[in-house]
C-alpha cells in the first residue's frame, strides 16, 4: 500500500520556500514507505536521506509527512533550474500530449535537432560541432570513447585518479574508486590507464608541474601514439570536487592536440551554468574536442549528449551510434525548457553569486572549525574537505556525523571524495539567498553539535 500523502503535491517555485519540520526525519509515512522499499527494491540501490518526496521546487523538497527540507544537492547537480521549473513543465506537458516516442533512428523529430543546435551554441569553441544524444551520463562517456576510437584507430583511454565516469562496464573501469562503484563487479574493460590528477591541497604542485607528471606517466606506461583519448572532469565531481591547479587542463589539452589524442571533457556534473559559466572548461580557455553532458541538461529528465568537432563526430559509420530512447522527445523538450530557464534567469551569473555567498560561509566555518582543511570549488559547485586538525588525514567519521545532523535538521547535504571526507554543496540555482543562508546556519550548527 502506498503511504497517504498529507501534503499538497504541486511543486515548482510556488512551493513555500521555508524549512519546516513537522515530524522527526524520517517521519512515520516515510518510515513506512522505507519498509516497502526494503521489501521490493534491491538493496544495492542505496538511499542517502530516506524521506519520500511529495513535491519539490525552488530550493526546497516537501516530503510525504509534510516536512520541508532545504535542497543543497539538486538531485546530484541535475535540477539546477529548480525542480518542476515552469519552462520545463510547460514544454514537457506540451510534448507529452503530442507524442512520447517514435525512436529518432526510425522517424526523426525536430526537438532532437533543436537540442543539438543549442549544444553547438553553448559548448566551448566556435568550430563546426555535431551532437549525438543518449539517456545517461555513463552512456555519453562510453559513446565518446567509441567515437574517439573510431576517429583515431587507437585503443587506449587515459583517465585520472579520483575520476568518476559512470557505472557501466567501460565507465566503471574509468572510474577510480572501488567502493561502492566497482567492488565485486569485475572483470573490468581493458586499455584504460590511470594518471595522477592535479590535487592542489594534497600535492602542492602547480598546474604545469602536475600536467608534466601525468604526461610522463602516460608517455612511459602507455605511449602517446596508442592513446585514442584522454577523458577528464574539468572539476572532479564524485572524487571530491577537486579543482585542478591553473594550467593543468590547458597543458593536457595542448599535449593531446600535439599527439593526435582526442581530449574529452566530462562536464556531466560541472556543466550547464553550475560553475558560473556554461561549462567549467571555459575558465581555462580550454576547447575540448568532445564534451559529454547529462544531469543539468534537462531539468531532471534522462538525457545526455556527446558534442564535438564535426570531423571527429562524423568519423563513425552510419548506424554506429544510437539507442532506442536516446534523445527521447519528452527529454529533449525538457532540455529546451531547461535552457530557456538558464538563459532567461541568467543562471550562470546566479551561480557566481551563490558561489560567492557559499565561499564566505565556508571560509567562516574553516576559521571556526580546524577540521575544515580546505575550501574549494567554483560558482555553485563548492566543497570543503575535512581532515584531522593539523594533518591531511581524512576525517570521514566527522563528515558522516555532520551529514546525519544536517539531514535530521532538514537540510539535504551530500558528501563525496575518495575518502568520503568531502562535503559538496550543489544548491539549485533557483534557490534564494535567504534559504541558502539558513541552510548554512544549519551546517554551522552541525559542526558545533558534533565537535
Ligand atoms: N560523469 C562527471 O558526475 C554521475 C553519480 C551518482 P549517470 N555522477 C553521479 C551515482 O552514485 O551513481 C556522473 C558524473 C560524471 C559521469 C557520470 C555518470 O552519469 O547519468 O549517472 O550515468
Amino acid at each position: 500500500m502506498t503511504a497517504t500523502v498529507v501534503a499538497p503535491v504541486t511543486g515548482g517555485p510556488a512551493l513555500p520556500q521555508k524549512r519546516n519540520l513537522v515530524t522527526p526525519i524520517p517521519g512515520p509515512l516515510s518510515a513506512a514507505a522505507l519498509e516497502r522499499k526494503k521489501k521490493y527494491v534491491a538493496d544495492g540501490v542505496g538511499t542517502t536521506l530516506p524521506v519520500f518526496v511529495a513535491a519539490a521546487g525552488g530550493g526546497v523538497i516537501l516530503d510525504i509527512d509534510g516536512n520541508t527540507l532545504i535542497d543543497l544537492a539538486s538531485g546530484i547537480a541535475v535540477v539546477s533550474v529548480g525542480n518542476a521549473a515552469p519552462a520545463v513543465v510547460s514544454r514537457v506537458t506540451e510534448q507529452v500530449a503530442s507524442f512520447t516516442h517514435t525512436c529518432f533512428m526510425v522517424t526523426p523529430y525536430d526537438v532532437y535537432v533543436d537540442v543539438c543546435e543549442a549544444l553547438a551554441q553553448v559548448t566551448p569553441g566556435d568550430h563546426a560541432k555535431k551532437t549525438a544524444l543518449f539517456n545517461s551520463g555513463a552512456e555519453a562517456v562510453e559513446n565518446a570513447v567509441k567515437i574517439a576510437r573510431s576517429f583515431t584507430g587507437r585503443d587506449a583511454v587515459a583517465v585520472f585518479d579520483h575520476a568518476y565516469h559512470g557505472r557501466t562496464n567501460l565507465t566503471m573501469s574509468m572510474t577510480a574508486k572501488n567502493m561502492p562503484y566497482k567492488n565485486g563487479f569485475g572483470p573490468f574493460a581493458g586499455e584504460v590507464y590511470r594518471a595522477p590528477m592535479s590535487y592542489p591541497f594534497r600535492d602542492g604542485l602547480s598546474g604545469p608541474e602536475a600536467a608534466a607528471r601525468a604526461i610522463d606517466v602516460l608517455e612511459k606506461q602507455v605511449g602517446a601514439d596508442n592513446l585514442a583519448c584522454l577523458a577528464i572532469e574539468p572539476i572532479q565531481g564524485e572524487g571530491g570536487f577537486i579543482v585542478p591547479a591553473p594550467g593543468f587542463l590547458s597543458a593536457l589539452a595542448e599535449w593531446c592536440t600535439a599527439n593526435g589524442i582526442v581530449f574529452i571533457a566530462d562536464e556531466i556534473q560541472s556543466g550547464f551554468c553550475r560553475t558560473g559559466a556554461w561549462f567549467a572548461s571555459e575558465a581555462e580557455g580550454v576547447v575540448p574536442d568532445l564534451i559529454t553532458t547529462a544531469k543539468g541538461i534537462a531539468g531532471g529528465l534522462p538525457l545526455a549528449g556527446v558534442t564535438g568537432r564535426a570531423e571527429i563526430m562524423d568519423s563513425v559509420h552510419v548506424g554506429g551510434l544510437g539507442g532506442t530512447y536516446g534523445g527521447n522527445p519528452v527529454a529533449c523538450a525538457a532540455a529546451l525548457g531547461s535552457l530557456e530557464e538558464m538563459r532567461s534567469h541568467d543562471l550562470a551569473a546566479r551561480a557566481g553569486e551563490l558561489g560567492a555567498l557559499m565561499r564566505t560561509r565556508l571560509e567562516g566555518l574553516a576559521q571556526q572549525f580546524p577540521v575544515v582543511a580546505d575550501v574549494r570549488g567554483r560558482g555553485a559547485m563548492m566543497a570543503i574537505e575535512l581532515c584531522v586538525p593539523g594533518t591531511k588525514t581524512p576525517d570521514a567519521p566527522r563528515a558522516a556525523a555532520i551529514n546525519a545532523w544536517c539531514h535530521a535538521h532538514g537540510v539535504v547535504t551530500l558528501t563525496c571524495g575518495t575518502w568520503g571526507n568531502v562535503f559538496r554543496f550543489l544548491p539549485p540555482l533557483a534557490i534564494s539567498d535567504d534559504l541558502l543562508n539558513e541552510a548554512f546556519d544549519v551546517v554551522a550548527e552541525a559542526f558545533a553539535a558534533t565537535a
